[in-house]
């Protein structure tokens, strides 16, 4: 169970659903600031129906090859957003966890003070400040493993022994933490699917995330709609709902504790089927 002040609980005993909301222009693309904010908001609403218990929210694409954003770009991108979802009537900060994905110190902060209640860092609080701003708040970090920067990661990614390195990162990374003040009850481990990862390196990974049990800490998981299944099933990224159900599947089985995904209906299904028959005695 990860608790902490600002509200947010996270039952880790089973299962749980991180609900994807890009703010990124391209995603609310049609019309002006007020139309996207209640597209997000509706969004997030239907997430939250469908059973997501933490809405993540990023405004920074991390897509391979995509373009850096200012820091004030992103601030800009997902503060409103966290305060339009604070001010709707239906919701309070405490009944909707909201997630900021971003990397950077001032964009971490800047969300936190309006509302959002978790971490989550593709560069697992490696940014310079990054380490110092979650140390001096009190919510949960997901630190995600990553090769490269976004706009190299896919050019060649190399490892010694990819369950190994990935394993040895972010043991590093959490020992980091716990020496900067960072209780370990707060952090969460994510192998970074897809982040400076061929598809062998990804697929050797799940079928390995097991032994990423030996750390004792909640995994998270994001597989959803990922390129590695573009490869696979030769599909767009429209086409790869059930190729990353049946991998979450058997992530689930291997010990993923939180799922990140855009379907969240779907995946609340493969859960409960996941769950029901994991949890069955004879
Ligand atoms: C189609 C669909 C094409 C998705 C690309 C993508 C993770 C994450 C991302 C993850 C954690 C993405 C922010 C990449 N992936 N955070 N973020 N774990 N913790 N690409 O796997 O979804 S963004």
């Amino acid at each position: 169970m990860i608790d902490s002040a600002v509200g947010i609980t996270l039952d880790t005993s089973k299962p749980q659903l991180m609900g994807i909301l890009n703010v990124t222009p391209d995603s609310f693309s049609d019309g002006g600031l007020f139309v996207g904010h209640n597209k997000a908001l509706t969004h997030v609403e239907l997430m939250i129906e469908q059973g997501a218990c933490i809405i993540d929210i990023g405004g920074e694409s991390t897509r391979p090859g995509a373009k850096t954003v200012s820091i004030d770009n992103e601030i800009q991108r997902v503060v409103p957003i966290i305060e339009a979802i604070r001010a709707s009537s239906q919701y309070t900060v405490a009944t909707i966890p909201i997630s900021i994905d971003s990397s950077k110190p001032e964009v971490m902060a800047a969300a936190l003070a309006a509302g959002a209640s978790m971490i989550n860092d593709v560069r697992a609080l490696t940014l310079p400040g990054a380490l110092e701003v979650a140390a001096n708040s009190d919510v949960p970090i997901c630190l995600m493993h990553a090769q490269g920067s976004s706009k190299t990661m896919q050019s060649d990614p190399q490892y010694n022994d990819v369950v190994a390195d990935v394993m040895g990162f972010l043991q590093k990374r959490v020992s980091v933490c716990v020496e900067a003040g960072i209780t370990r009850d707060r952090l969460i481990i994510d192998p970074g699917f897809g982040f400076g990862k061929t598809l062998n390196h990804n697929l050797a990974l799940a079928q390995n995330l097991d032994r990423f049990q030996s750390l004792s800490l909640p995994i998270l998981v994001g597989v959803s709609r990922k390129s590695m299944f573009g490869a696979i099933l030769n599909a767009e990224v429209d086409e790869r709902l059930y190729g990353s159900l049946a991998m979450t599947a058997l992530l689930l089985n291997k010990g993923a504790s939180i799922v990140r995904t855009h379907d969240v209906a779907a995946t609340r299904d493969a859960i409960k089927v996941v769950t029901a028959m994991l949890d069955t005695t004879i």
